[in-house]
């Protein structure tokens, strides 16, 4: 099982002895814990006596990222091209793009003596993320920075970047897995795990909805984020104001869709994705408007009319995958997301599935904020 690691003593030194290999000036003076990501281990590195202040030192999961060397890449050509996109057209607001730091070597990553992939990330300095908002002008906000990074990467061409992650979002392979995983399990009967079984098996075929558009071509493949979940985005401490979208491991070709959807179902549902009380969870409407009001005042221009016809299903399937990959892989032992307790995958699942229902019962109000905003 995959407890979240606690780090000791020793580990803390092992932590600055891996972050002085990406310092070029100053001392390491603190390594602590940063962020709640559920692969990768993250931590905030603060320099004294050198002009960087802080950098984000990262341990990638080499399980998930089978080849973490396609990310480095897939990064470098992603700041390259966004940072010559800013010089030539620069916008009237502060916005900035994590950059790749190297080792005293000259290498985008480093090895530690167990194999383990190490990388560090400039942290964009005054400037907080949040798991949950609560007021319309945050979501709208939360929508404008998704939207700027669609906007400033939609004249590079998909083909230019690495599929870092073979199947992510694919929701009928997640689909697949999960009947895999199934047969071969049995579930330990509860009311729980057989809510989230019928849950899906009622679901099955709305599964294809975003794959078949994609192979009819009603819905081209882009460049996408992968993972623009709320807390992915960085505000300036004093201004409020979205200036960063941050982890950028999946950054690769795929569907805007999978952008949206995962950014609504995050932003929109202010119980969190941990809430403790499933009767908690509910798809805030408000907040939607909030998101797609600032998304769509940067992304309008290279939306079609399919894009706008399949926000809504793009919205309640991301909310079921995420539920699906949970519940398959409390399944399959939690082999996948780090769990603080055995059961941690199945009530993430619940909360999803509870905020999929939320979305399906406000079907007809949801069609309509987005058709109004076209
Ligand atoms: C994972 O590790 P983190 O928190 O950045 C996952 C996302 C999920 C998210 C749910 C590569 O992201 O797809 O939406 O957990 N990332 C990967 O919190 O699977
Ligand atoms: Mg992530």
């Amino acid at each position: 099982m995959n407890i979240i690691e606690n780090f000791n003593t020793q580990a803390t030194d092992n932590l600055v002895a891996i972050a002085d290999q990406f310092t070029l000036q100053g001392e390491v003076t603190a390594v602590q814990a940063f962020g709640s990501g559920n692969i990768n281990d993250t931590f905030l590195v603060t320099l004294d006596g050198s002009q960087l202040q802080h950098f984000v030192l990262q341990r990638i999961n080499t399980q998930v990222f089978r080849q973490p060397q396609l990310i480095m890449q897939n990064m470098c050509i992603f700041t390259e091209h966004v940072h010559k996109r800013l010089q030539h057209t620069p916008l009237s607001r502060r916005w900035e793009v994590p950059r790749v730091l190297l080792t005293q070597d000259n290498q985008d990553h480093w090895r530690d003596a167990e194999g383990s992939f190490w990388r560090a990330i400039s942290f964009i300095e005054g400037s907080q993320s949040f798991d949950t908002m609560s007021d319309r002008s945050h979501a709208k906000e939360i929508g404008y920075a998704l939207g700027m990074f669609h906007n400033l990467i939609s004249d590079l061409s998909p083909e230019k970047l690495a599929d870092t992650l073979v199947g992510f979002h694919i929701t009928p392979l997640y689909l697949q897995q999960y009947q895999e995983v199934l047969a071969k399990t049995t579930p330990h009967p509860s009311p729980e795990v057989n809510y989230c079984l019928q849950f899906i098996s009622d679901r099955q075929i709305f599964a294809h909805i975003l794959e078949n558009a994609k192979a009819e071509g009603k819905l081209p493949l882009r460049l996408m984020h992968g993972d623009p979940k709320i807390n992915n985005v960085m505000f300036d401490t004093a201004t409020q104001k979205a200036v960063s979208v941050i982890d950028l491991d999946t950054v690769k070709p795929g569907l805007v869709h999978y952008d949206i959807g995962d950014c609504l179902r995050s932003g929109c549902n202010p119980a969190g994705e941990e809430a403790a009380d499933w009767n908690d969870v509910y798809f805030d409407t408000d907040l939607c408007k909030g998101i797609l009001d600032g998304y769509l005042s940067v992304a309008k221009a290279f939306l079609t009319e399919n894009d706008y016809a399949y926000m809504y299903d793009a919205i309640r399937l991301i909310a079921f995958e995420l539920g699906l990959r949970f519940f398959a892989d409390y399944l399959a032992g939690n082999v996948y997301f780090k769990v603080k307790h055995p059961e941690h995958n199945l009530e993430r699942a619940i909360v999803q599935f509870k905020l999929t229902e939320s979305i399906e019962s406000q079907e007809t109000q949801i069609r309509k904020i987005i058709q109004d905003m076209k």
